[in-house]
């Protein structure tokens, strides 16, 4: 039997994906995007599942497209690149961004083109020392997707984001975190945990309001103060009616721990 190239645990409310070719760095063939987005879908449909983490197995996180892949790779000329896009990198992108649970990226290595966009494109990034981050699309004459074009200069400004983009260099974990590309660089030893912990902490706050507070923020952005303060009273309006709001508010009041059950 042929392992899958996309591995699911579970511990407690966190679920865990590992992308599984690390001969090739994990990088992506159509068959691991035929695994990972049901993955994502399943774990989105499990009520018992309160935090999502994605990872990649061996010495990288993800290399991007896999260059070799007959299904994704042609001629010149012969490949629509852009329905690759469309059929694999838009849906994964989108199913990331609109999870009804955090999504942590646990980069523990090198995380190239689409593999460090699908990283950006979570929640939180947590990045061993030893990974790094490359825009590699330039180098063989393509622009940043999944999700790229949005995303960089979003997290660190329109100048970084063109020489990340344009240089397709490396970037230390390090000078990610630095920069605002990632929230945290640690320890190659103590990813697992620091990731686990991250994730366990997310899993135990109120799943809507965390799904809620990445739509908001993502929808605030091109709008004025006036339209983002009208977004903000219609999403407490919808959350405020939530019993997650209620339970917070009496432990708070009791001096007790919340537990939160919405989902
Ligand atoms: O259809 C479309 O193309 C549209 C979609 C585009 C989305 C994209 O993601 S475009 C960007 C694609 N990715 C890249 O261009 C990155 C290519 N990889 C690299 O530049 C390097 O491998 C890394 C900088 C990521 C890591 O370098 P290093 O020296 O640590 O490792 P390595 O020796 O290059 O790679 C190890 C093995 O993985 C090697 O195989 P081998 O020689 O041991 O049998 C290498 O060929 C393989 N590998 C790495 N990346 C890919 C890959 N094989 C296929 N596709 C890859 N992307």
């Amino acid at each position: 039997m042929t392992e899958p190239l996309v591995l699911q645990t579970t511990s407690g409310p966190v679920r865990t994906l590992t992308l599984n070719r690390p001969a090739a760095l994990n990088s992506f063939t159509a068959q691991m995007h035929a695994e990972l987005l049901p993955a994502l879908d399943t774990a989105a449909q499990d009520r018992e599942v309160r935090a999502v983490v994605i990872t990649g197995a061996g010495r990288g996180f993800c290399a991007g497209q896999d260059l070799n892949d007959p299904a994704m790779v042609g001629a010149p000329g012969e490949l629509d690149v852009g329905a690759v896009i469309e059929r694999h990198y838009r849906p994964l992108a989108t199913r990331v961004r609109s999870m009804p649970v955090p999504v942590l990226a646990m980069v523990n290595g090198v995380a190239a083109g689409a593999g460090a966009n699908l990283a950006l494109c979570c929640d939180m990034v947590v990045a061993a020392r030893s990974a790094s981050f490359i825009q590699a699309f330039i180098k063989i004459g393509l622009v940043p997707d999944c999700g790229g074009t949005w995303l960089l200069p979003r997290l660190v400004g329109r100048a970084r984001a063109l020489g990340l983009a344009m240089t397709g260099d490396k970037l230390s974990a390090e000078d990610a975190e630095k920069m605002g590309l990632i929230w945290s660089c640690v320890d190659d030893a103590q990813l697992l945990d620091k990731t686990m912990a991250l994730a366990h902490k997310l899993a135990a706050l109120p799943s809507q309001a965390l799904a809620e507070t990445r739509r908001a923020l993502d929808a605030a952005a091109p709008m004025d103060f006036a339209d983002a303060i009208t977004l903000e009273a219609n999403t407490q309006r919808t959350l405020g009616r939530q019993a997650d709001f209620g339970e917070g508010v009496a432990a708070f009041m009791a001096k007790r721990p919340p537990v939160f059950k919405d989902r």
